[in-house]
């Protein structure tokens, strides 16, 4: 294996470790091997689910790693919080910051952003002729988007979850979420009727970092880059 960095530079000398911001939840579970591949280690109570702690140092003294909402890990980076993290491509969307750059693409936590209605609505009128349609996500920047460029006016309801509940309990008439395997719609008698975007998990950095760490926060990219050819 060809590395284009140096040991040294992920092991910056008297600087203080650079913070990888990484999501609970399920893309922590998929991002295991990845993490492996880099040669992070997290101290054992990163992946225990009960543990209070929220900040693990890893087997490199150079870096330490935060544990945060999936939804978090992009503001965490943008606000240089962190330096670096995985973060879910709908929340990269969703928030849009300029400070955040994402050079890489794990491929993992695949899933694809949609909209789905109940069954009985489901292609009953044409939405080219709608003027406005009431939806229920967490992904409010994403919807609008998505509608006002069909010249449609989103009316958001703003949920954070079990936004699968709310057409048939006649808060909206649509809802923007991600599906993966669509059991969930199912399980509420919901169809998918437009795909908005794909989505995987992202290796992502705070732009200033890169600017004024390049050496760090670039040989972290560099490992991250080979983890991935490594099959
Ligand atoms: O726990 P917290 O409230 O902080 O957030 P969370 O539960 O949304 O986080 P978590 O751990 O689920 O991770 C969310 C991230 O994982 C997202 O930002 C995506 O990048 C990624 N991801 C990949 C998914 C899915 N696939 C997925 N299927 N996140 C959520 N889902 C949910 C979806 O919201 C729906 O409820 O799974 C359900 C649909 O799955 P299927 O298989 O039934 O279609
Ligand atoms: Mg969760």
């Amino acid at each position: 294996m060809t590395a284009p960095y140096t040991a040294a530079a992920l092991e910056p000398e008297a600087t203080a470790p650079l913070i990888m911001a990484l999501p609970k939840g399920r893309i922590l579970k998929e991002c295991g091997r990845i993490l492996a591949r880099a040669g992070i280690e997290p101290s054992p109570d990163y992946i225990d689910e009960n543990t209070r702690h929220m900040r693990f140092p890893t087997n490199h003294p150079g870096l330490d790693v935060i544990r945060v909402r999936a939804f978090d890990v992009a503001t965490f980076v943008a606000f240089g919080a962190a330096q670096i993290g995985i973060c879910g491509s709908d929340v990269l969307m969703e928030f849009d910051y300029p400070e955040v750059y994402a050079p890489l693409d794990l491929g993992i936590a695949k899933c694809r952003i949609a909209v789905a209605e109940p069954a009985e609505t489901a292609g009953t009128d044409d939405p080219s002729r709608w003027s406005r349609v009431r939806v229920a996500t967490k992904y409010p920047n994403i919807a609008r988007k998505y509608y006002a460029s069909q010249g449609i006016h989103a009316d958001v309801v703003n949920l954070s979850g079990a936004m699968e509940l709310a057409p048939g309990l006649g808060i909206c008439r649509l809802i923007v979420d991600l599906v993966d395997t669509g059991s969930t719609l199912r399980a509420n008698n919901l169809v998918e009727t437009a795909k908005i975007a794909d989505i995987s998990s992202r290796l992502i950095v705070n732009r200033t970092a890169l600017k004024t760490q390049p050496e760090a926060v670039g040989a972290w990219i560099a490992r991250f880059r080979d983890a991935l050819t490594q099959g």
